[in-house]
C-alpha cells in the first residue's frame, strides 16, 4: 500500500497534466490542496485497511474517489485518462528552469519531446531552431538550465569530487595571479557525497581569472559567467562554481559560501539578535552602518562573539551553541594519526607488495601499520594457514629494515553465523584483528545483528571492519540494529571502523557520532590496496571530525605501547 507521501505526490502529478492538459486554475489548484492535507493526515492506507471511510478536510468527493483509487491500486482514472494524452516522464522537463507547463506541452505536441533525454538532443541536433517565440537567448538558456538540473540530479562521492577539485585547482594556479584558493561548499564540510564543487578565491583581476576559469578544456559547457562569478559543466555531469573576490573579503566570503545552508541560517539569526547582519561582503553593525570585513575566516566568528567552528562542524546541529559556551570538541587532527590498521598486499587482493606498502606507510611518516590481508573466505586470494606463519615471519624479518613497526594483522570474515574464518588459535597469533562481513549481505535484520554482536564478543576481534557494508552507488549496506551493535562494540571494547576506502565511507559521519554516543571507539584507516590510496584516511578522518570526535576516542592516535596494551586489555 502506498504511503502517504506517495499519493501526495501522485496528486501533484495529476496537477501538474491538468495544468498541461488547459484545465483551470480552479480544478488543477484544488488537486495541489488535497496533496497538503493527504500529507497531514494519518497513514491513508491503514484506514482503508481498517475499511474507514476516508473523510479528508476540504477534499470533494470527486478527488476523495481518486484518492481512494490511488489508496487501493496506486493509481486512479483521472491519472491513466492524462497518462493517455502525456507520457509520465514529461514532468521531466519542468526541472529545467524556463520551462513551465505550457512549454512543456508545447514540446511534447509540437516536438514530440517528452523527456529530459530528447529535450537534450532536440537541442543539440537544432531541432528547435527558428521556432516561433523560442528565440536563440531562450534556447541557450534551456541549454545551460538543463546541464545544471542534470548535474543536481546525482551526487558525487566525496572522493571524486576531491580528485577534480585537485585538478582544476592546479589548472587555476597556472592561470592569472591568485592570492587565495580553496574549496568550500559541501566538499570543505567532508559531505559524504556532494552536489557540486564550489572553489573560492581572491585575485587582483577576477575577469581575468573567471575567463581562464571558463576556459578549461575539459569544461564542457559554461553554465553562468559574470564579473566575480562562474560556473562550469563538466562532462560526466559534475558542475563546478567559482567565486572571485578582492582579498580583504576572503574570511567572510569562505564563511559564506562553506555553508551549510542550515548553519549560514543560524548564524544569521544570532547575528539579528546581536544587531549585526552577515553576508558575504562583510558583517554590518545595523546601528551604525559600520561595516566590519574578515582577511581571515576566524574573524567571522570572533566578531559574532564565538569559538571558530570546524568546517566538519558546520551542520546546523548545536556547534553555534556549542561554540559560544566555548564548548566544541577539540576534533581529531589528521598529525594525531600515529598509524593505519588497514592495507592489503599482493598477498591477498591488494596491488602492490609487501615491503612497498610497509615503505609507503613509513614514508607518511607513521609510527606504527597494520599490514591486514583477507582471510581464506575471500575467494581463492585468501590466506590459509600456512600462509599466514610465512607472512608472519616475513613482516617479522622486514621489520628490522623499517623504522615503521609493522603489525600483522589480518582481515578476517565473519562468518553467517557468527563465528570468525579463522579458529581462536590462529586468531590469537595476529597482533592485531579486523573482522569484517563480506557475504551473505541479505540476512534477516536480527540474524545479522546476532552476527556482528558475535563477532565483537570474540576477545581476539579489536576492530569492526567498515561496519555497515555500504558503498556508494552500489550497495546501501546490510540491514542490522545499528544501536545494539554500537552498544555491543563499546561494552566490549571492540572498535569501530571508519573505512576510507572512496566508495566506503563506513561509518559515515552521521553513523560514527551515533556509535560514540554509546561510548564507542573508533580506528581511522585507509583500507588501501595500493601504494596511492593510503591517503583515505584524510576521508576517514573527515568523517570523524563530522562524528565531533577527539583523539581520545581513536585507537590510531594512541602511542605504540598503549595501542599493544589496549589489544592485550580485549584478549585477556
Ligand atoms: P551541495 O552542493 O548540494 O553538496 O551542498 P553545498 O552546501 O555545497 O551547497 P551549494 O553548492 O548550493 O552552496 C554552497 C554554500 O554556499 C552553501 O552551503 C551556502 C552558500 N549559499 C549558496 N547559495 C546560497 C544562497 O542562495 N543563499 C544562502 N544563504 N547561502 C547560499
Ligand atoms: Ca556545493
Ligand atoms: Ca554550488
Ligand atoms: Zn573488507
Amino acid at each position: 500500500m502506498p504511503t502517504n507521501a506517495e499519493i501526495a505526490s501522485r496528486l501533484i502529478e495529476i496537477r501538474m497534466l491538468m495544468e498541461m492538459a488547459g484545465e483551470s486554475f480552479y480544478k488543477y489548484m484544488a488537486y495541489e490542496k488535497a496533496a497538503a492535507s493527504v500529507e497531514n493526515a494519518p497513514p491513508l492506507a491503514d484506514l482503508v485497511a481498517m475499511g474507514e471511510h476516508l473523510a479528508l478536510p476540504g477534499i470533494g468527493k470527486s478527488i476523495g474517489t481518486v484518492i481512494e483509487q490511488l489508496v487501493k491500486t496506486g493509481t486512479a482514472e483521472a491519472l491513466d485518462v492524462l497518462h493517455r494524452r502525456f507520457p509520465p516522464t514529461i514532468l521531466e522537463l519542468l526541472g529545467v528552469a524556463g520551462i513551465g507547463t505550457k512549454s512543456a506541452a508545447m514540446l511534447f505536441e509540437g516536438f514530440g519531446i517528452a523527456s529530459l533525454d530528447d529535450l537534450e538532443r532536440a537541442l543539440r541536433e537544432g531541432t528547435l531552431e527558428g521556432v516561433p517565440r523560442l528565440g536563440p537567448k531562450t534556447l541557450e538558456n534551456w541549454r545551460r538550465s538543463l546541464l545544471a538540473y542534470k548535474a543536481h540530479l546525482t551526487r558525487t562521492p566525496l572522493a571524486r569530487a576531491r580528485t577534480t577539485a585537485r585538478e582544476i585547482m592546479t589548472f587555476l594556479a597556472q592561470g592569472p595571479p591568485l592570492h587565495r584558493l580553496i574549496p568550500a561548499g559541501s566538499l570543505r564540510r567532508h559531505e559524504e557525497t556532494v552536489g557540486d564543487i564550489d572553489l573560492v578565491c581572491t585575485a587582483d583581476d577576477p575577469e581575468g581569472v573567471i575567463a581562464y576559469f571558463t576556459s578549461w578544456e575539459r569544461a564542457e559547457a559554461v553554465l553562468a559567467e559574470g564579473p566575480t562569478k562562474a560556473s562550469i559543466w563538466l562532462a560526466g555531469g559534475l558542475q563546478i562554481d567559482l567565486r572571485v573576490l578582492p582579498d580583504h573579503l576572503y574570511g567572510n566570503l569562505l564563511q559564506h559560501f562553506t555553508g551549510s545552508r542550515e548553519h549560514n541560517i543560524k548564524l544569521r539569526e544570532h547575528a539579528v539578535r546581536k544587531g549585526l547582519r552577515v553576508s558575504e561582503n562583510g558583517i554590518v553593525d545595523l546601528a551604525s552602518g559600520a561595516v566590519a570585513t574578515a582577511a581571515e575566516e576566524a574573524g567571522v566568528y570572533e566578531r559574532l562573539g564565538m569559538d571558530f567552528i570546524p568546517p566538519e562542524l558546520r551542520s546546523g546541529l548545536d556547534e553555534i551553541d556549542l561554540a559560544r559556551k566555548h564548548a566544541l570538541p577539540k576534533l581529531v587532527e589528521i598529525a594525531d594519526l600515529r598509524g593505519d590498521f588497514h592495507m592489503h598486499t599482493t598477498w591477498s587482493d591488494g596491488r602492490d607488495a609487501l615491503e612497498a606498502m610497509i615503505e609507503a606507510a613509513e614514508a607518511r611518516g607513521y609510527e606504527y601499520h597494520a599490514i591486514s590481508d583477507h582471510s581464506m573466505g575471500r575467494g581463492h586470494f585468501g590466506l590459509d594457514p600456512d600462509r599466514v606463519r610465512e607472512q608472519r615471519r616475513e613482516i617479522e624479518n622486514l621489520r628490522e629494515k623499517h623504522r615503521v613497526f609493522t603489525l600483522h594483522a589480518s582481515e578476517v570474515d565473519i562468518l553467517e553465523n557468527g563465528d570468525m574464518d579463522y579458529d581462536d588459535e590462529l586468531l590469537a597469533q595476529f597482533d592485531l584483528v579486523i573482522a569484517s562481513v563480506h557475504s551473505a549481505f541479505d540476512q534477516p535484520r536480527d540474524v545479522m545483528t546476532k552476527r556482528i554482536i558475535r563477532a565483537c564478543e570474540n576477545p581476539y576481534v579489536t576492530i569492526i571492519g567498515h561496519p555497515t557494508g555500504r558503498r556508494f552507488g552500489e550497495f546501501e549496506g546490510y540491514e542490522f540494529d545499528y544501536d545494539a551493535v554500537f552498544a555491543a562494540a563499546a561494552r566490549t571494547g571492540t572498535v569501530l571502523e571508519i573505512d576510507g576506502q572512496a566508495p566506503r565511507l563506513d561509518l559515515s559521519g552521521a553513523l560514527a557520532r551515533r556509535a560514540a554516543s554509546f561510548g564507542a571507539i573508533f580506528s581511522l584507516d585507509s583500507d588501501a590496496h595500493r601504494v596511492e590510496r593510503l591517503d583515505g584516511v584524510e576521508l576517514a578522518l573527515g568523517q570523524a571530525r563530522r562524528a565531533g570526535l577527539t583523539k581520545d576516542q581513536v585507537l590510531n592516535a594512541k602511542p605504540l605501547p598503549e595501542l599493544l596494551e589496549f589489544i592485550k586489555r580485549k584478549r585477556s
